[in-house]
C-alpha cells in the first residue's frame, strides 16, 4: 500500500484541449466532501450532447464543468469526439494511480420503453464496443453516428474497457439517454473505493 494513498481525498482534475478544430475546457470531480453540492455545467454548443454529458455526470454522481469552442461550421464531428477525448482524459487525470477501486463496474439504465446495459472495466486496456440500435440520422444537433464514437473516444483517452448496448427501445432519444445514464451507473460502481489501497490486478499495475 502506497504511503500516500488517501481513500478520502477528493479526486478531480482539469484538461485543457486545444487544435485548430476545438478549444476545450474540462474539470470533473469524482467525489465530493459531505455538504459540497454536485455542480454540473456543459456547454458544447450541441445541445443534445450538453444534454446526454449531463445525464452522464448527474447520474455519475460528478461534478461536470465541460466548455468547448468546435467548428460546428464544419459539422459536429471534431466538437463531439474531442469533448470526449477530454472527459476520458480528465477521467483518467482524476482517477490517478487506480488503486483502491472496485475496477469493474455494471449499469442497467431503462428510459420508458428502452432498456441499455454499460460494462466497465477500468483496465488500463483501452476498447470500446457495442450496439446503440440506433436507426435516425440525427438527434437534435448531434449525428447518431457520433455517439457510439463518443464512448469509443472516452473508452480511448480515459483507458477503460466498456461495451455500451441497448437491448430494446424504439425512441432513438431515450435510447441514446439510457445509453449514457447506464454508463453513470457503472462508473460509479467501478470508482467506489475501499480503505486497502490495492491495486484490483494480479499484475500489481492498472495505471497507464
Ligand atoms: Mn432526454
Amino acid at each position: 500500500m502506497s504511503a500516500t494513498y488517501d481513500p478520502t481525498a477528493v479526486r478531480t482534475a482539469t484538461v485543457e484541449r486545444k487544435t485548430s478544430e476545438t478549444s476545450i475546457q474540462c474539470t470533473i470531480t469524482l467525489d465530493h466532501q459531505p455538504g459540497v453540492k454536485q455542480q454540473i455545467e456543459v456547454s458544447t454548443g450541441i445541445g443534445f450532447l450538453d444534454h446526454m454529458l449531463t445525464a452522464l455526470a448527474k447520474h455519475g454522481q460528478m461534478s461536470l464543468s465541460l466548455k468547448c469552442k468546435g467548428d460546428l461550421w464544419i459539422d459536429d464531428h471534431h466538437t463531439a469526439e474531442d469533448c470526449a477525448l477530454a472527459l476520458g482524459e480528465a477521467f483518467k487525470l482524476a482517477l490517478g494511480e487506480r488503486r483502491g477501486i472496485r475496477r469493474y463496474g455494471t449499469g442497467f439504465a431503462p428510459l420508458d420503453e428502452a432498456l441499455a446495459r454499460a460494462v466497465l472495466d477500468i483496465s488500463s486496456r483501452p476498447y470500446f464496443c457495442g450496439d446503440l440500435q440506433l436507426v435516425r440520422e440525427k438527434i437534435g444537433d448531434l449525428s447518431t453516428e457520433m455517439i457510439p464514437h463518443v464512448f469509443e473516444s472516452f473508452a480511448q483517452a480515459a483507458g477503460v474497457t466498456l461495451h455500451v448496448d441497448v437491448i430494446r427501445g424504439k425512441n432513438d432519444h431515450h435510447k441514446a439517454e439510457a445509453s449514457f445514464k447506464a454508463l453513470a451507473l457503472a462508473i460509479r460502481e467501478a470508482i467506489q473505493r475501499d480503505a486497502s489501497g490495492e491495486v484490483p490486478s494480479t499484475k500489481g499495475v492498472l495505471a497507464i
